[in-house]
C-alpha cells in the first residue's frame, strides 16, 4: 500500500469527512476498541459525521445486523432532497454537490474506509463479525479508485464456517473449515457501465432462497445504499452459500462462493481480470455493451463455460443497445444458455430461479474447485498486492513448527514435544487431591501415608523439571520472546490458524463419531472417545499451557535459565494485549499456581500496581453459547466452537478507560470463561459431577459477578448446573463472599416472554430454594432455607431473557438483532448496577491471587466450608482483633483508674461516721460504676461500628465475626462489672476492719498522751536528773500500754468452710459436706482421683487411662487454684470472703469447661473443692495473721514510742524541735501515702509501658504472642518447658508473662523511672497543696501560731483528698504537743518533703526487688496482660492446642496449628503408643476416634463437629505448617512417653529430617508472620 501523504484526493477527502485521517493507514487497533469506556454503558446516538464510523463499529462489535443502516445522521431536513436519485447509482448521473451529502456516508465507502484504517487484527475481527451477521466481506480492497487493490487473504483467514453437505445429512454430521481454505466453486458477478439491474439485489435473492431476504450485499434500496460512493468502486466482496443439510432448504447441495465487483468493469480492470481467471464462472450484468467493454470482453480467454450474460430487457430498449449485445455475443461465441435475459414479464422469483439453475448447472461441470487461499499466486501474477505477505516470516516460522508434527498422531506428538502436560501432570494433580482426601491410606499410618504422597510428588516435580525443551517448542518460545509485539501477534495468529487447520479434520471426524456414540449410551466407549478427543486436540492453548508448566516446575532445579524466568513477563504482556490465559487446567483439574501468580504479579507491576479488578464469570452447560455471549458483550475473542477441546477456565483482561475507572471502581474487568462444564454427553462419566462442582465453586468464588447461562429450559443438565451453582453460592456466603448473580435464559424470544416467563421464573426460584436446602444440608448449615438466604436475588432484576443467536436456520442465518440488543442491555445493566452499588471490597491482583489459592485449596478438600482458610480473612480478623485489644485495654484502664479513685474515696471517708454511711457510699459507687461501664460499652460498640464502616480494612470479609465481637464487648462488660464490685466490697471491708484497730489505737494514744502530760508535770516538780527521765518514761509506757486489747483473730478456715457450704447450698450435696467439720485435714496430701469421680459408663472402660487423664486434669486445677490463692496472699491486705467465692468460681469454670471430656460427677467436685479449700484455708489464715500483726494497735503504737519519749524530753526541757516533728510527720504520715499513690497506678503504668515499648508486638495479638512464646521454647529447647507449656498451659503463660515483665522492668531501670515519674507528680501536688493550705478560706495567710499547724494539716488533707490518704493516727501522734508556730513548722515541712523526695528517688534508682513490688501492686500488670492474650482457655479436644480465638465468648474455638495428638497424651489403646497423627490430618481422612465424649463408640473424625460443635478444626494438607510440633515430637518422643506412661509414637521417617530451621519457618507460616 501507498505510504502516507500520497493517497488520492478522493480518499483523503473521504477520510477527513469521517474524521479518520489520523488512523490512516492501518492505525486503528483492535485493542483500542476493547477498552471499557463511557460508551460501554451509555451509548450516545451518532450526532456527527465523525461519529458514524464509531457508531458502526460499536454496533458491529455487538453483532448488530442493523449496523449498516446507521451510516447517516438521523436528520429531518433531508427527507425530500434526493428522492429522484434513487434510480441511479451511476457516478456520472449523480453529480450534485449536495450539502446534505456531507452528512451521509455510503455504507460501502465506510466499510472500505474501515478496512483501510484498521490494523491487520482489527481487519480480521471486522471480517469475522461481518460474516457472522451474514454480510459479504471484502475480498479485494481498492485503494481509492482503482489505483491499487489488495487481496484480503489475511483478513478472511479467521472466518470459520460450518455446514452440512448432502452426504452428511443422514448422519447429522457437519463440516467445519476455515472458509477460505475450502475448495469451492467460485462465482463472480460484475457489471458493465450500462446496467439497470442491481446485481447485488439479485445475488441477495439467489442466496436467500427459502429464507427471509438477507441483505448479504448492500444494494441501492437499502438505507444509505443510494448515496454516492466515493471510494468503494473496485471493491470485490465475497460471501458464501452454505448448505444446512436439509434438502428442501438448500439451493445448492454444496457450499459455493460468490464474489461481487462494485463499480463497472472498465473502471476496475485488474479486479475483473483476476476474478474472471479464478472464477468457475463470471456473470456480467448489462443493458448494452460499449466499445471499450467489447474490447475487454473479447480479449478474454476460454469464455465458453465461464462467462454468463445477464441482460436487462427493458420495455422500449433502444435497438442500438440490443445490437451491441448481440455483436459481443457473437464474437464470444457464447451458447444461448449463457445468456439470461430479464424480461419485464418475468418476476423476481422466476428470474432468480433461472439464475440459480444456471449456477447449479455449471457446478456440475466443476472439476477442480479452488480455495481462495490458493488464489494468492494468481493475484501476485496479476500485480495485485496480498495483505498477508507482510507476515510471511511469521507464517513460515509457524509452518515450520506445525510441520514438525509430521505424520505423527497428535497424541504422540504431544507426548514427545509437550511432555509436561502429560501423564505426570495428571498424576501430580491426582496426588494433590489425594493428599486432601486420604482415601487410599491402606495399612500405613496417616502421617506416614502423607509423607509418601509428598515424596512421590517431589519425585514427579523433579522429573518434570529435568525435561529439556523440545526443538519445536524451543523455537516457539524463542519467537515469542524475541519478536516485537506486532510480529508476535502475527506469529500467534499463524500458529493458531495452522494448528487449527491441522487438527480440524481429525477432530470433526472424532466429534461426529462421538455424537453417534453418545446415542448408544455406552459410558465406557463415550469416555474413551472423550479422552481421544482431548488428546487429539492441539491448539495454541496447549503450547501456552506447556509454557506455564515449564515455569511452574523450573523452580525445582536451581539453575533456572534466564529465558524461563522471563516467561511470566512475556505472558503478562500477552494478557495485557488481550490474549486469554489458562487459569485452571480442567483436563487434569489443577492450577499451575506459581505460574499464574507470577504472571499476574508481573502484570500488576506493569500497570503500576493499579490493578483493581471486577471479575465477571460465565457458567453454563457446554456449548450453550457462553463464549459467544462474552464475545458479543465485550468484543473479545474467546474461542467459539461447536465441539470441545479443553476443559477449564480462561481469563482475559479488559482495560477500563480512565474516564470511568472511578465510577466502576476498577482498572480492569477480568472475564473468566469456563469450558467443558456439564456437557450432556459426558454427564454419564463418573467424575464429571465432581469436576464441574470444583470448577464452579472455584470460579464463582473468584468472581464479583456471575452469569449463569441457561440455554435449555428444564433440561436435566440445566438443573445440574443450577444445583452446582447454588451449592457454590452457599459456600461463598459461608466464607464471607457474596457475588452478584444473573441468570440468562437464552433462546427466549417472544415479545410476551417476559410476562409469560414470570411463572417460569417463579418456578426457577422454587427450584433454587429446593436446591439451596439440599446444599445446606450437605454443608451442614441447616439455618439456610431459601436461595435468598444465600444471595440477594430479585426475581425481576436477576433474570434476563435473550433471544436465540441466529435469525433463521444456520449456517445461512444472520445474527438475530434481538440477541444483540438483549446482550447489550445486559451488559449495560451489569456495569450500571456495579457502578451504583458500593463496593468496598474491590481487590487488586495480589488479593485476587490470595483468593485463588485459598479457594483452590479448599476446593480440593471434600469439606469446602470447613477447609477454607484465607489469609486475607485471617489478616482482616487479626487487624480488628489487634485494634479490639486496644479498645479493650482502654475500657479496662478507664474502669481500673476509676476503681482506684473510688477506693481512695472510701479510704478517705470520715472515720468518725457510721458503717452504714460507708455502706451507702459503696452502694452509690457501685451504681456509678455501672453507668460508667455502660458508657464504655457504648463507646466500644461505636468503635466497632465505625471500624466496620472503614474502607481500608476489608471488613466485608469479616462481616460474620461482627456478632462475635459484640458478644465480646458484652462479656467484657460483665467481667469488669463483676471485678469492680468485688474491688469495692473489699475496700469497704478493709475500711471496717481497720476502723476497729484504729479505734483501739486512738483510745490507747489518748491514754498515753494523758500519761505523758501527767508524768511531765510530775517531773517538772521533782526535776529528776536527765537519765532518770528516760527511765520514768519507760515505766510509764509499759504501764500505759499493758492493757491495750488485741484485735480478735477470725477463724478463717471456718469462714472458708462456710463459704463452701453456701456455694453448694443449691445442690443436693450438703449431706456429703455435713461430715466435714473443719478443713484442717483437707488438702494436705496429694489429691487422688478415684473411680467414684466419674459417671457410670466410664467406669467400665480401661480405667488407668481415663484416670490418668482425669488425675492430670485435677492436678492442673489444683495448681492453678493454688497459684490464685498465693497471688492473693502476696498483697498486704486482709482475707476476704470474696476470695473464696472467686476461687470456687474459678474451679467451677475449669470443671465446666472439661466436663464433656471427663464426665466428672458431684463427688469429684466436692472432693476437689474441699482439697483446694483446705490448702486455701491455711494460706489465707497466714495472710490474715500477717495482716493482724501489721495492724495490731499495740505494735502500731510502739512505732511512736521513741517520738513520745523525745517529745517528753523536749517538753521537759522546753525545747522545740520543730524540724524533728516535721520529719516524723513526713515519714509516718506522708511517706506511706506517697508510696501508696505511686503503686496505685503503677500497674496500669507498667501495662501501658509494655504495650508501647518495643515489646508491644508480643501482646498485640494472640497469634503473635503464641509465635513468640513458641519461638522461645524452641530456642531454649528444654523438654520440661515443652511439657509445662503443653500440660499446664495457663500456668506456663502466666509465668512467662510475669518473667517477661520482670525482665522488661529491670531493663534500663524502667520500673524506677516509672515510679520516679509518679513521685514527681505527687510531690508537686503535695507542695502545691501545702502552699495553698497556708491560707485560710478567706485567702489570708493563717496566723503564725500553734493552732494554725492543725489547720494547715487539715487543709492539706482536704486539698489532697483525691490523690492520697494520710492516716490520722500518725498525724496526731507526731504532732503531739507541738510547741512551734506555723511558719517555722512549714519551713521544716518543706525541708522534710524535699528530703523525702530525694530519699525515694535514690531508692527507686537503685535496683530493688521487682518481684516484691509487682506482687504488692493492687492492679497486677501480669493479670492484665494475661487477660489480653489468653482468650477462652479451651484446648483442642484431640491435641490440646489452646484456642486462639479472641475473647472468652466466641462462636467457635480454633487454633492455627494443631499438633500430633500424642503430645496431648493421646494414645492407641491397644499398642499404648502415643498417636503421631495431627487432628488437622484426621479430619479429612476416613479415620475414627473414640473417647469418653463418644461414650467410647467409634466415630469418624470428619464429623467431629457432632461431638465438638464449638470447635473448628480446618483440615490441612500442608506438611510445613506443623513442622514445629513434629520436630518437638521427634525430639522428645521418649521423654513424652515416659511422662505420659505410654510408649513412644511411631514417627514417619520423613519427620526425622526436619531441621530446626524448617521448624522455625513452619512456626512463621503457621502464624502468618513474614
Ligand atoms: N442456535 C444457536 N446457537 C448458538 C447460540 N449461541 C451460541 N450458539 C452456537 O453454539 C456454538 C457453541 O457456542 P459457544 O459460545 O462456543 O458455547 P460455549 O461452549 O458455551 O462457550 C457456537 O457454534 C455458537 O455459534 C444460540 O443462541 N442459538
Ligand atoms: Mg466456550
Ligand atoms: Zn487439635
Ligand atoms: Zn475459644
Amino acid at each position: 500500500m501507498k505510504t502516507e501523504g500520497q493517497e488520492p484526493a478522493v480518499l483523503r477527502n473521504f477520510l477527513s469527512k469521517v474524521g479518520l485521517e489520523k488512523y490512516y493507514p492501518n492505525k486503528l487497533t483492535l485493542r483500542s476498541l476493547l477498552e471499557i469506556n463511557k460508551n460501554s454503558t451509555n451509548e450516545e446516538a451518532v450526532s456527527s459525521v465523525e461519529n458514524i464510523p464509531w457508531g458502526f463499529l460499536r454496533k458491529l462489535f455487538k453483532l448488530n445486523s442493523e449496523c449498516r443502516s446507521c451510516t447517516q445522521l438521523t436528520d429531518k431536513e433531508d427527507h425530500d432532497d434526493n428522492n429522484d436519485d434513487y434510480y441511479y447509482d451511476d457516478d456520472d448521473l449523480y453529480t450534485a454537490d449536495d450539502p446534505a451529502e456531507n452528512k451521509k456516508v455510503n455504507p460501502l465507502d465506510l466499510i472500505v474506509a474501515l478496512f483501510l484504517y484498521a490494523d491487520s487484527f482489527l481487519q480480521q475481527e471486522l471480517a469475522l463479525k461481518m460474516s457472522m451477521c451474514q454480510f459479504s466481506v471484502p475480498l479485494l480492497l481498492p485503494h481509492a479508485n482503482n489505483s491499487q487493490s489488495t487481496l484480503m487473504l489475511w483478513a478472511l483467514r479467521d472466518i470459520v464456517k460450518e455446514w452440512r453437505p448432502h452426504d452428511l445429512s443422514e448422519s447429522k454430521g457437519f463440516v467445519e473449515k476455515n472458509i477460505i481454505q475450502a475448495d469451492l466453486p467460485f462465482y463472480s458477478f460484475v457489471r458493465l457501465r450500462n446496467c439497470s439491474l442491481s446485481k447485488s439485489q439479485w445475488l441477495n435473492h439467489v442466496l436467500s432462497f427459502g429464507q427471509s431476504n438477507n441483505n448479504i450485499f448492500i444494494h441501492r434500496d437499502m438505507k444509505g445504499g443510494a448515496i454516492k460512493r466515493n471510494i468503494a468502486n473496485g471493491l470485490v466482496e465475497v460471501c458464501w452459500y452454505l448448505p444446512s443439510g436439509t434438502e428442501n432448504l438448500n439451493i445448492f447441495p454444496e457450499p459455493v462462493a460468490f464474489a461481487n465487483l462494485r463499480g463497472d468493469v472498465c473502471e476496475s480492470l485488474a479486479q475483473f481480470t483476476f476474478l474472471f481467471q479464478v472464477s468457475t464462472a463470471t456473470f456480467v450484468f448489462l443493458d448494452k455493451v460499449e466499445e471499450e467493454e467489447h474490447k475487454i470482453l473479447t480479449s478474454l480467454q476460454d469464455v465458453k463455460s465461464k462467462l454468463f450474460f445477464v441482460v436487462n430487457h427493458k420495455e422500449g430498449n433502444v435497438t442500438e443497445d440490443k445490437v451491441s449485445v448481440k455483436k459481443t455475443l457473437k464474437e464470444l461465441e457464447l451458447p444461448k444458455t449463457s445468456v439470461k435475459v430479464k424480461d419485464p414479464r418475468v418476476n423476481v422469483a422466476e428470474f432468480s430461479n433461472k439464475l440459480c439453475a444456471a449456477i447449479k448447472a455449471s457446478i456440475k461441470d466443476v472439476k477442480n474447485p479452488q480455495s481462495i487461499a490458493n488464489m494468492l499466486d494468481k493475484a501476485v501474477e496479476l500485480g495485485l498486492s496480498v495483505d498477508e505477505r507482510t507476515s510471511d516470516d511469521q507464517r513460515k516460522a509457524a509452518e515450520e513448527i506445525v510441520k514438525g508434527i509430521g505424520v505423527r498422531r497428535v497424541p504422540d506428538y504431544k507426548k514427545q514435544q509437550l511432555p509436561l502436560q502429560g501423564d505426570n501432570w495428571k498424576r501430580l494433580s491426582k496426588l494433590e487431591k489425594e493428599e486432601c482426601r486420604m482415601k487410599d491410606t491402606g495399612d500405613s499410618g496417616l502421617e506416614e501415608y502423607k509423607t509418601l504422597l509428598q515424596a512421590e510428588k517431589l519425585n514427579i516435580r523433579e522429573w518434570q523439571s529435568k525435561q529439556t525443551l523440545s526443538k519445536g517448542f524451543k523455537s516457539f518460545i524463542e519467537i515469542l520472546s524475541t519478536s516485537d509485539k506486532e510480529k508476535r501477534d502475527y506469529f500467534l495468529k499463524w500458529m493458531t490458524l495452522k494448528l487449527n487447520s491441522h487438527s480440524r479434520d481429525k477432530l470433526t471426524d472424532l466429534r461426529n463419531k462421538f455424537k453417534e456414540q453418545c446415542k448408544t449410551k455406552d459410558a465406557k466407549l463415550t469416555a474413551e472417545l472423550d479422552q481421544a478427543l482431548l488428546e487429539s486436540s492441539l491448539g495454541i492453548e496447549h503450547y501456552m499451557r506447556e509454557m506455564g508448566l515449564i515455569y511452574e516446575f523450573s523452580f525445582q532445579s536451581p539453575n533456572t535459565a534466564d529465558e524461563i524466568s522471563r516467561l511470566p513477563g512475556l505472558a503478562a504482556e500477552m494478557l495485557l494485549d488481550g490474549y486469554p490465559l489458562e487459569l485452571l487446567d480442567g483436563d487434569v483439574s489443577n492450577i499451575p499456581e506459581r505460574w499464574v501468580t507470577d504472571v499476574l504479579m508481573e502484570l500488576h507491576k506493569k500497570v503500576g500496581e493499579k490493578s483493581r479488578l471486577l471479575v465477571l464469570t460465565v457458567l453454563g452447560v457446554q456449548s450453550s453459547g457462553k463464549s459467544t455471549l462474552l464475545n458479543t458483550m465485550f468484543g473479545v475473542q474467546f474461542p467459539v466452537s461447536s465441539g470441545r477441546c479443553t476443559r477449564g477456565a480462561y481469563m482475559l483482561f479488559l482495560r477500563v478507560s480512565e474516564d470511568i475507572q472511578k465510577d466502576l471502581n476498577c482498572d480492569f474487568i477480568l472475564l473468566i470463561d469456563t469450558e467443558g462444564l456439564k456437557s450432556s454427553d459426558l454427564a454419564q462419566l463418573e467424575d464429571s459431577y465432581e469436576h464441574d462442582n470444583q470448577l464452579a465453586t472455584f470460579v464463582i468464588g473468584l468472581s464479583d459477578v456471575t452469569i449463569i447461562n441457561i440455554a435449555m429450559e428444564n433440561s436435566t443438565e440445566m438443573k445440574d448446573i443450577l444445583q452446582i451453582a447454588t451449592h457454590a453460592f452457599l459456600r461463598m456466603k459461608e466464607i464471607g463472599k457474596k457475588p452478584v448473580c444473573h441468570f440468562v435464559h437464552q433462546n427466549v424470544s417472544a415479545v410476551s416472554a417476559h410476562t409469560k416467563n414470570l411463572t417460569d421464573r417463579k418456578h426457577l426460584l422454587d427450584q433454587l430454594n429446593e436446591m439451596t436446602q439440599i446444599a445446606a444440608e450437605m454443608e451442614k448449615k441447616p439455618g439456610i432455607k431459601a436461595f435468598s438466604d444465600v444471595l440477594d436475588y430479585d426475581i425481576e432484576k436477576n433474570n434476563w431473557n435473550i433471544p436465540g443467536l441466529w435469525h433463521g436456520t444456520p449456517p445461512m442465518a444472520p445474527v438475530n438483532t434481538g440477541y444483540s440488543e438483549a446482550v447489550a442491555s445486559l451488559k449495560k445493566n451489569l456495569l450500571e448496577t456495579w457502578k451504583e452499588d458500593k463496593h468496598d471490597g474491590v481487590s487488586q491482583i495480589p488479593e485476587f491471587l490470595e483468593w485463588m489459592k485459598s479457594l483452590w485449596k479448599a476446593v480440593k478438600f471434600e469439606n469446602f466450608i470447613f477447609s477454607f482458610r484465607n489469609t486475607l480473612v485471617a489478616h482482616a480478623y487479626d487487624n480488628l482483633d489487634k485494634e479490639f485489644s486496644e479498645w479493650e485495654w482502654e475500657f479496662r484502664k478507664e474502669i481500673l483508674s476509676w476503681q482506684t479513685a473510688a477506693e481512695l474515696e472510701i479510704k478517705n471517708a470520715d472515720n468518725e461516721s457510721q458503717v452504714e454511711i460507708w455502706n451507702e457510699l459503696v452502694e452509690s459507687k457501685k451504681s456509678e460504676v455501672l453507668k460508667k461501664i455502660a458508657a464504655q460499652q457504648n463507646i466500644m460498640k461505636e468503635k466497632l461500628t465505625n471500624y466496620y464502616k472503614r474502607k481500608d480494612t476489608r471488613v466485608h470479609l469479616i462481616e460474620k465475626y461482627k456478632v462475635d465481637f459484640l458478644k465480646r464487648i458484652n462479656s467484657l462488660a460483665n467481667e469488669v462489672e463483676h471485678s469492680a464490685y468485688i474491688y469495692l466490697d473489699n475496700a469497704l471491708k478493709l475500711k471496717i476492719g481497720l476502723k476497729e484497730a484504729q479505734d483501739i489505737q486512738r483510745k490507747s494514744r489518748g491514754v498515753i498522751e494523758e500519761r505523758v502530760m501527767k508524768l511531765l508535770s510530775h517531773c517538772k516538780n521533782t526535776t529528776p536528773p536527765e537519765e532518770r527521765l528516760t527511765h520514768e518514761f519507760e515505766n510509764m509506757w509499759a504501764e500505759a500500754t499493758k492493757n491495750i486489747p488485741h484485735l480478735p483473730e477470725r477463724d478463717i478456715p471456718a469462714r472458708i468452710l462456710e463459704q463452701l457450704r453456701k456455694h453448694f447450698s443449691n445442690q443436693n450435696v450438703n449431706e456429703k459436706l455435713q461430715n466435714v467439720n473443719n478443713l484442717k485435714k483437707c488438702g494436705l496430701g496429694k489429691f487422688k482421683t478415684t473411680r467414684d469421680h466419674t459417671d457410670g459408663l466410664l467406669k467400665k472402660v480401661k480405667y488407668w487411662w481415663v484416670s490418668g487423664d482425669l488425675q492430670s486434669f485435677a492436678d492442673r486445677v489444683i495448681e492453678i487454684s493454688t497459684q490464685f490463692v498465693l497471688d492473693k496472699t502476696k498483697t498486704n491486705g486482709d482475707y476476704h470472703d470474696s476470695f473464696t467465692k472467686e476461687l470456687l468460681e474459678k474451679i467451677d469454670e475449669k470443671i465446666e469447661q472439661n466436663y464433656k471430656q471427663y464426665k466428672t460427677n458431684s463427688q469429684f467436685e466436692i472432693d476437689l473443692k474441699l482439697h483446694i479449700c483446705g490448702i486455701a484455708s491455711r494460706e489465707f489464715l497466714k495472710m490474715h495473721r500477717k495482716f493482724m500483726s501489721n495492724n495490731n494497735p499495740r505494735s502500731q503504737l510502739e512505732k511512736y514510742k521513741n517520738q513520745y519519749l523525745l517529745d517528753f524530753i523536749d517538753l521537759y526541757k522546753q525545747r522545740d524541735d520543730c524540724q524533728r516533728k516535721a520529719n516524723d510527720f513526713v515519714r509516718l504520715c506522708v511517706k506511706p501515702a506517697v508510696e501508696e499513690y505511686i503503686s496505685r497506678s503503677l500497674g496500669i503504668d507498667i501495662v501501658d509501658q509494655i504495650l508501647t515499648s518495643c515489646h508491644s508486638a508480643e501482646y498485640s495479638s494472640r497469634s503473635f504472642f503464641q509465635y513468640n512464646i513458641q519461638g522461645e521454647l524452641l530456642q531454649k529447647g528444654e523438654f520440661e518447658n515443652f511439657l509445662k507449656y503443653i500440660c499446664t498451659y495457663e500456668i506456663y503463660v502466666k509465668d512467662w508473662i510475669f518473667q517477661h515483665i520482670l525482665q522488661n522492668m529491670s531493663e534500663d531501670k524502667t520500673l524506677g523511672k516509672l515510679k520516679s515519674k509518679n513521685l514527681q507528680v505527687i510531690v508537686n501536688k503535695i507542695t502545691e497543696a501545702t502552699e495553698q493550705a497556708l491560707k485560710g478560706e478567706d485567702g489570708v495567710l493563717l496566723p503564725d501560731n500553734k493552732e494554725s499547724i492543725t489547720k494547715l494539716i487539715n487543709n492539706m488533707r482536704k486539698y489532697l483528698i483525691k490523690d492520697i490518704s494520710m492516716s490520722e493516727e500518725p498525724e496526731k501522734a507526731t504532732l503531739f504537743q507541738i510547741q512551734s508556730t506555723c511558719r517555722p513548722f512549714t519551713k521544716s515541712l518543706f525541708k522534710a518533703l524535699g528530703e523525702l523526695k530525694e530519699q525515694l528517688q535514690n531508692q527507686f534508682s537503685n535496683s530493688e526487688d521487682i518481684t516484691e513490688t509487682l506482687n504488692k501492686l493492687p492492679i497486677k500488670p501480669q493479670d492484665e496482660l494475661f487477660k489480653r492474650v489468653f482468650g477462652c482457655g479451651q484446648q483442642c479436644p484431640f491435641c490440646k492446642v489452646p484456642c486462639e480465638a479472641g475473647g472468652k465468648d466466641h462462636d467457635k474455638h480454633h487454633a492455627a496449628v494443631h499438633r500430633p495428638q500424642g503430645l496431648g497424651s493421646y494414645r492407641d489403646e491397644d499398642t499404648e503408643k502415643l498417636v503421631e497423627t495431627l487432628c488437622t490430618t484426621d479430619v479429612h481422612s476416613d479415620r475414627l476416634f473414640q473417647n469418653a465424649v463418644t461414650k467410647q463408640e467409634w466415630h469418624p473424625y470428619k464429623d467431629y463437629m457432632q461431638y465438638y460443635p464449638d470447635w473448628l478444626i480446618p483440615p490441612d494438607n500442608t506438611i510445613e505448617a506443623s513442622d514445629y510440633w513434629k520436630y518437638v515430637l521427634v525430639q522428645y518422643n521418649e521423654q513424652f512417653a515416659v511422662e505420659y506412661k505410654a510408649k513412644p509414637a511411631d514417627v514417619p521417617k520423613a519427620w526425622r529430617s526436619i531441621t530446626k530451621e524448617q521448624e522455625l519457618k513452619g512456626l512463621k507460616d503457621a502464624f502468618n508472620i513474614k
